[in-house]
């Protein structure tokens, strides 16, 4: 990069000056290159007041221009500007006509932005900014037209060509070659474009809407994958009733398609009527996929579904309010899931993953707020700040107004702006207006970054039978912000009885929100005669990290007795993290390690406790992750953490292996696979009870693993049993399942793609040397990202003590892989940086490595915008 690049910011936003009433497009699609052919029908935008402003298009440096006319006239040098990513023609009519052909390389983009090759097809990835490497267009989201788009190639090589809309004419032309035209009548900003030519197949099915519309519904693939897509049409069907049934919203177009592409960096995108999904997201089966492979291909078909509202039809005026569709999308598909499943475990898993990796995030170096004030490249945020604590601010608008005025002022929001693009401002005023509320003070977890922190105490006076709950609130810094100021937190929370039961709350009920709105409050109860135990932050009704100095022997309390599921998880997650933080503290590899018993009694409480949801029994006996540990340090011991884990895991099997054994048969049934909420939650009870009894590395464990991998019939069940024999000791056992394994299932690259992660996240000696191995694999592609998330990425975050090697081979080897990919797929790369970033975290000597190939990557040349951002911000 010539010249550093520079961030740019929300409070420089100007409105377009130019409209653009229509987008013709013609793409011939050939082997070495692409012609594309835009004819765009441009006027002044009156909103704008401007006096004869220029007209402002963007252009990557990738893009040739091969010709450019304005109302038929070829333009010469002369007439326009290209410089950087913009072509500028100074002063145009009031209204025109322009012409263009550029020529792109789809077969050479490594990049996976734009129009480029995966595998064998045609596809494209246009949000944030990819349309940019198509065609010359003001790229930005508020800028909306209607597209008309034409799709010419080989007819052999390519029998499907699509493009958003309804298809409209198509024909036979040269050369073996044909043609579709489509046409999407709805306006959309460029990043929704989507154009696939290929060899595919597909399955098809229809919806009738509540207004009685017929909608055709189809999901292409390869012809291999049409046994998988079943499972993505469901989902897909059940998704549009329930955001009829849940929103009132209902689908506009004749027909909704979705593409399955291997190469992709992303999860999934909704572009308007022709979704291009990640294989990893949209297919499934049971010999191939996992219980969890199955719940995030149900989430994710929702998710870009739901996009068609809240996205599409209203979308974003500029790239800085992106939670607005995200945030709100995520919660939108949460709810989903919790409905099609069980809402506390669906709760449980969006809370841990918000608590270990948002959290971290939040208090890293790229720490922003869900609605960023600046930044270099867009791409470097869509982040689970943007989306999941993005849908946890969505989720406490909810709390705050209630499920009716929640959706009163989303029916507002969706008719007022409808065919708009807006801002996260919109949002809360349609909320405030539907509902008559002030959110004012609720604005800031909008702009203001980090996680706050709420330090609760209690007093309880027995001669007036009154308890007092003092709440204070503060929020660390964080880049750019210094001193916060209060947010306003709806505490949601409970009482509970020296018999556990619950006490009637001045709402008159048993669970009551308090608004936190000051730096410290303090809430009155009265009419008690003991003291209770508080229940806390029910539901996880915010996204904040709350202390409370909790007795162990409480939180055992609430884990038999609070009506909250979600507490009740917590209080056993609490009390593990109580007591390994204390091992932790304490380690030594000398010395010997005692575990508190009540861990050991709680869980065997829960194990022998009849009538559980065996999903919630499996989450609550599920250990405190090594993620989870270390963002709760202030500096994280990778070591101690490891070993105390291991530690605490071993002690619970040796004390409670008959009940674990007894309950592993239990739920041993020999019934035909199913994804539904109950037979996942009873194979995860199982597969859990496995994992224990495998810790114990006792022969008889190995040999029920290993008798689960060979009567599987289905991916859960034989993907635990070899991740637990690959990483036991039991070294030629690992070896000989690995091989069986990858030779059963070498034809299907998701399936490999688990077999890849398993070895990468291998916490036995030697793993780095295995990784390196495994990237000469004929079945990696370091073109594929994910190939290398299952590889690179899994060693990084889940291979904990060989990726924080204290010889610096770890942090090498990352550093080395961002500097190969920095050209080849930026995105990718600067994703893949993130352990990196962390190195603030670590100890002194970590520290120091960990610096130094950050240091090495910034110094290693031609960095790209998303590499530059990452590595600059860390450094700071
Ligand atoms: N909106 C897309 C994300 C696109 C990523 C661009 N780098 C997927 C989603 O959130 O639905
Ligand atoms: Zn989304």
């Amino acid at each position: 990069m010539s010249q550093e690049p520079k961030a740019i910011y929300l409070k420089d936003y100007k409105v377009p000056a130019y409209l653009f009433e229509s987008t013709d497009l013609r793409f011939e699609l050939f082997e070495d290159e692409a012609l594309v052919h835009a004819e765009l029908v441009i006027t002044r935008n009156p909103a704008c007041t401007a006096s004869a402003p220029a007209l402002e298009l963007h252009g990557h440096e990738s893009v040739e221009l091969v010709s450019l006319s304005l109302d038929g006239r070829a333009l010469t040098d002369n007439d326009y500007v290209r410089e950087g990513e913009m072509l500028t023609i100074a002063t145009p009519p009031e209204r025109f006509c322009l012409t263009s052909t550029t020529r792109i390389h789809p077969e050479s983009n490594t990049a996976l932005e734009g129009l480029y090759k995966s595998g064998g097809m045609f596809c494209t990835q246009c949000e944030a900014e990819g349309f940019r490497r198509i065609t010359f267009f003001p790229d930005r989201p508020d800028v909306m037209s209607v597209f008309r788009t034409t799709v010419e190639a080989d007819k052999t090589r390519y029998p499907e060509l699509l493009s958003n809309g309804n298809p409209v004419a198509r024909g036979l032309a040269d050369n073996n070659r044909h043609w579709v035209t489509w046409e999407d009548p709805f306006p959309k900003p460029a990043y929704l474009f989507a154009l696939v030519a290929g060899d595919l197949q597909h399955i098809e099915d229809r919806f009738v809407t509540m207004s009685g519309r017929n909608v055709t519904l189809k999901i292409f693939a390869e012809e291999k994958d049409l046994d998988k897509l079943d499972y993505a049409m469901t989902s897909l069907k059940n998704a549009m009733k329930w955001d009829e049934e849940t929103y009132g919203r209902e689908y506009d177009l004749d027909i909704y398609m979705i593409v399955a592409v291997d190469f992709f960096n992303m999860g999934a995108m909704e572009n308007k009527g022709l979704n291009i999904f990640n294989t990893s997201c949209v297919l499934a089966n049971a010999a191939t996929t996992t219980d969890s492979g199955f719940q995030r291909v149900e989430a994710v078909v929702a998710h870009e579904y739901f996009h068609n509202w809240s996205g599409n039809r209203v979308t974003c005026r500029d790239w800085f309010q992106l939670s607005l569709k995200e945030g709100f999308t995520v919660f939108r598909d949460a709810e989903f899931s919790a409905d099609m499943n069980s809402r506390t475990v669906k709760r449980v898993e969006d809370v841990s993953l918000l608590r270990t990796a948002q959290f971290a995030e939040d208090a890293g170096p790229m720490a922003h707020p869900i609605r960023p004030e600046s930044f270099i490249e867009i791409s470097n945020f869509y982040t689970l700040t943007i989306y999941e604590k993005g849908a946890e601010v969505v989720r406490m608008v909810r709390t705050l107004l209630g499920e009716a005025l929640f959706r009163k002022g989303s029916d507002l929001y969706f008719e007022r702006h409808d065919g708009q693009a807006v801002t996260t401002e919109d949002f809360i005023l349609a909320m405030e207006d539907a509902s008559g509320q002030d959110l004012s003070q609720f604005r800031a977890w909008y702009h203001q970054a980090g996680t706050p922190e709420l330090h609760v105490s209690d007093q309880f006076d027995a001669a007036a039978g009154e308890y007092k709950l003092t709440v204070k609130q503060s929020c660390p810094p964080s880049p750019g912000q210094e001193k916060k100021s209060a947010f306003h937190i709806p505490l949601a929370m409970g009482l509970l009885n020296e018999k556990g039961e619950e006490v009637e709350l001045p709402n008159g009920e048993t669970t009551q929100i308090l608004n936190v709105t000051e730096f410290e409050q303090t809430f009155i109860f009265s009419g008690l005669s003991t003291k209770p135990v508080p229940s806390l932050l029910r539901g996880f009704s915010a996204p904040v990290k709350l202390f409370y100095p909790y007795q162990r022997d409480e939180l055992m309390f609430l884990m038999a007795h609070d009506s909250d599921g979600f507490c009740r998880w917590d209080a056993a997650q609490k009390l593990a993290v109580d007591i390994m933080q204390a091992l932790i503290a304490d380690y030594h590899p000398d010395k010997a390690m005692v575990l508190d018993g009540r861990l050991v009694s709680a869980f065997r409480s829960v194990l022998d406790a009849e009538g559980l949801d065996k999903a919630m029994v499996s989450k609550v006996l599920t250990l405190p992750s090594e993620a989870y540990l270390s963002e709760l340090s202030d500096c994280v011991d990778v070591d101690a953490i490891d070993a105390v884990r291991k530690f605490v895991r071993h002690s619970i099997a040796v004390q409670l292996e008959d009940r674990l054994r007894a309950v592993y048969q239990e739920n041993d049934l020999d019934i035909a696979y199913s994804p539904d909420a109950d037979s996942v939650a009873r194979r995860s009870l199982k597969n859990l009870c496995l994992s224990y009894l495998m810790s114990l590395e006792t022969e008889a464990s190995l040999q029920l693993a290993k008798a689960q991998y060979e009567k599987a019939d289905n991916m859960t069940d034989m993907q635990v049993a070899l991740v637990l024999v690959a990483h036991s000791s039991f070294r030629s056992d690992a070896k000989a399942l690995l091989a069986d394994f990858y030779q059963r299932w070498s034809g299907e690259s998701l399936v490999v793609n688990l077999w890849l992660s398993i070895q990468a996240s291998d916490p036995n000696e030697g793993a780095l040397s295995r990784v390196l191995e495994l990237m000469q694999h004929p079945a990696f592609d370091g073109k594929n990202p994910n190939k290398l998330r299952s590889v690179i990425s899994v060693f990084c975050a889940q291979n904990s003590t060989h990726f924080h090697a204290l010889d610096g081979s770890g942090y090498r080897f990352l550093a080395d892989r961002i500097i190969e990919l920095n050209s080849q797929n930026p995105q990718i790369a600067a994703r893949m940086l993130t352990p990196l970033t962390r190195w603030k975290k670590f100890s002194a000597a970590r520290q120091a490595l960990m610096k130094a190939e950050l240091e090495r990557i910034r110094e290693s040349g031609d960095l790209s915008k998303d590499v530059f951002e990452v590595v600059s911000k860390s450094l700071v």
